[in-house]
């Protein structure tokens, strides 16, 4: 018998279907009914097969009957019947002409239909021999803008997601290099980057102007762009050099706030938003807010006009995922940021695989205003020599001690990163962990232990009385390794029992816990903390990335632990409340 599928094939069907189903024609509803599906899937931190065979798998967000019957027929066939039906009707390479401007799943399908055309080279070579413009609907403009984006290797390759810091590196210098231009006035991205997601498709940019024309040429002209499709006079759409594709859209000032709504979403978001006003006698589209009743459409120059005229109150870009944001009892959580640190809990020096020193690393901590830190290397068996065997740590609480001789203004804790062993136990000794002020447990090694057993080793570490936090509990990379098999709400049940804190990880790549556990472990009366796992002073600032991921979590500074003094700080480690 055939093994069942993993949660990212599963995943990967529905996110198939769905655009199957877009080239067919079907209602949003349905479409986007698969993707979030599709994100269930991925985020479900148990088998979605084996809840499917235990009948439970309609207790996983945005899963009905529907969807479970689907799954089903994937269990028992290895297939979906809708999916092998649509994929007879339409060749996979009509997939990729979507992804041109200009040419929707509706288009598409009928340039397929009328002239066979059926993949990008089918289409250039349509273009080429001027053979477009016989279809209703499509000119020698279009055949222009074909060639051009084709050029410009715009729907050349499955587009590739990028992580935030990536993402928003870039962005920022183009909407920066943007709002210098002369013919600019507002400038502002929108879309994932603006919601802070973990990972970005593209950017949008939207953007209002005194000659919309001249901003929309403009972005082409920028050092960052690689190659810019022809523009018109409202929007431009490029490529940087890195990859990335940009949508810049200019607007009328007194339609801003709907068009900076719209294209900041998510599409969850702005779909749930819809039917919230639908129900009010309103209709929302990027174009402004019409009332059914009066036939007026109110334009709205700002995105709190938006929200007010639908009488709800304003979400956060990062809350924008249709998790509880629109609902009626919505109040906006005061959403802890960067500033609220005072102490980062999670560093690497020269002693592990950190670049810099003990004293390096406090200096550069308190310049940016912290009042603690903890050194935190990493322990014996973890990796080839970068590691800090127990001689070796009594020595680094030496040095600590020495270093907070030296250093002024800032309190520096002697800590650990020890692994978590298989079985769930520290690397050191526990009177070698009793003389340190703070440890961190993670699991570095035997990730593909099954969710039974690695539920098992997370569950001990968390019991064990000296182990104050868990690090990066998951173990994802968010574009290139997923975590591993783990119950989380056994482990955020025990960390609530023990009074262990779960880390939310800063590193760009990791932001572990992600936005959702995070939020189900701080609901679940969890302390959480935000540490930069930085391996060189300059990284400290990673925390920007974890705040990003608190923020999506919904998290207020109280959630977090290390917002609070050291006083008060220190009193809520594991070790402290034990003996208090
Ligand atoms: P990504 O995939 O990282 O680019 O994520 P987004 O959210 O930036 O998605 P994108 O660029 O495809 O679209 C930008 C926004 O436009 C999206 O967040 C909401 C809006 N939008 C796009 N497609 C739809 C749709 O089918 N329905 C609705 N209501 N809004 C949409
Ligand atoms: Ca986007
Ligand atoms: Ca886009
Ligand atoms: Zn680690």
């Amino acid at each position: 018998m055939a093994s069942d599928p993993s949660n990212l094939q599963i995943a990967a069907a529905f996110d198939e279907l769905a655009d199957l189903y877009e080239l067919d024609g079907a209602n949003v509803h349905r479409v986007l009914a698969y993707r979030s599906a599709a994100k269930a899937a991925r985020e479900a931190t148990v088998s979605v097969a084996a809840l499917t065979r235990q009948g439970a798998v309609t207790s996983l967000p945005g899963i009905g009957k529907t969807l479970e019957e689907k799954i089903v027929a994937l269990l028992e066939t290895g297939d979906i019947p809708a999916a092998v039906k649509l994929r007879a009707k339409y060749p996979a390479g009509l997939l990729d002409m979507t992804r041109l401007p200009g040419l929707g799943p509706k288009r598409a399908r009928k340039l397929f239909e009328e002239l066979g055309i059926d993949s990008l080279d089918a289409l250039r070579a349509a273009a080429e021999t001027e053979g477009l413009r016989d279809v209703k609907g499509f000119g020698a403009k279009f055949e222009a803008s074909v060639l051009s984006s084709l050029q410009a290797g715009i729907g050349e390759r499955p587009a590739q997601r990028v992580l935030l810091h990536r993402a928003l590196e870039i962005g920022e210098q183009i909407v920066a290099a943007l709002r210098e231009h002369p013919a600019a006035e507002r400038v502002e991205l929108a879309g994932s980057a603006r919601r802070q997601a973990d990972s970005v498709k593209d950017l949008d940019i939207i953007a209002t102007a005194s000659d919309p024309g001249a901003l929309a040429r403009a972005l082409g002209e920028l050092d960052v762009i690689e190659s810019a499709s022809a523009p018109n006079d409202t929007a431009a759409r490029g490529r940087t050099h890195t990859g990335l594709p940009v949508d810049l859209r200019v607007v009328s000032p007194d339609n801003f706030g709907n068009l900076l709504q719209h294209f900041t979403g998510s599409a969850a978001h702005n779909v749930a938003l819809r039917e919230a006003a639908v129900r009010r006698g309103l209709h929302v589209s990027e174009y402004g807010i019409l009332d059914d009743e009066t036939g007026e459409t109110l334009r709205c120059a700002t995105e709190e006009a938006v929200y007010e005229r639908l009488g709800l109150a304003y979400p956060e870009p990062e809350l924008r995922e249709n998790r509880g944001e629109l609902s009626p009892g919505f109040v906006a959580p005061q959403l802890v940021c960067v500033d609220d640190l005072r102490g980062d809990l999670h560093m690497h020096t020269r002693a592990s695989d950190g670049r810099d020193t003990i004293e390096q690393m406090a200096r550069a901590a308190r310049d940016r205003g912290y009042e603690y830190v903890a050194i935190t290397d990493h322990s014996a068996t973890h990796g080839f020599g970068n590691h800090v065997t127990p001689d070796e740590l009594e020595r680094q609480i030496e040095r600590v001690a020495a270093a907070n001789e030296i250093v002024e203004g800032i309190t520096i804790l002697a800590g650990t990163e020890t692994n978590i062993l298989p079985d769930g136990s520290p690397d050191y000794d526990d009177e070698l962990l009793a003389r340190l002020d703070w440890v961190i447990g993670s699991v570095h090694t035997s990730f593909g232990m099954p969710a039974a057993e690695m539920t098992k080793r997370m569950v001990a570490a968390i019991e064990h009385p000296w182990i104050d936090a868990i690090g990066h509990p998951t173990g994802r990379k968010i574009t290139s390794r997923q975590p591993y098999a783990l119950n989380l709400d056994d482990v955020i049940a025990a960390a609530a029992r023990t009074g262990t804190m779960l880390e939310i990880n800063s590193a760009p790549d990791r932001r572990d816990l992600d936005d959702v556990n995070a939020r189900a472990a701080a609901e679940n009366g969890v302390l959480l903390l935000v540490d930069s796992d930085a391996h060189g002073a300059d990284r400290l600032q990673h925390v920007r990335w974890g705040i990003a991921t608190a923020r999506r979590a919904w998290l207020t500074p109280d959630h977090v632990a290390n917002t609070r003094s050291w006083a008060e700080f220190s009193a809520l480690r594991k070790r402290a409340r034990a003996t208090r």
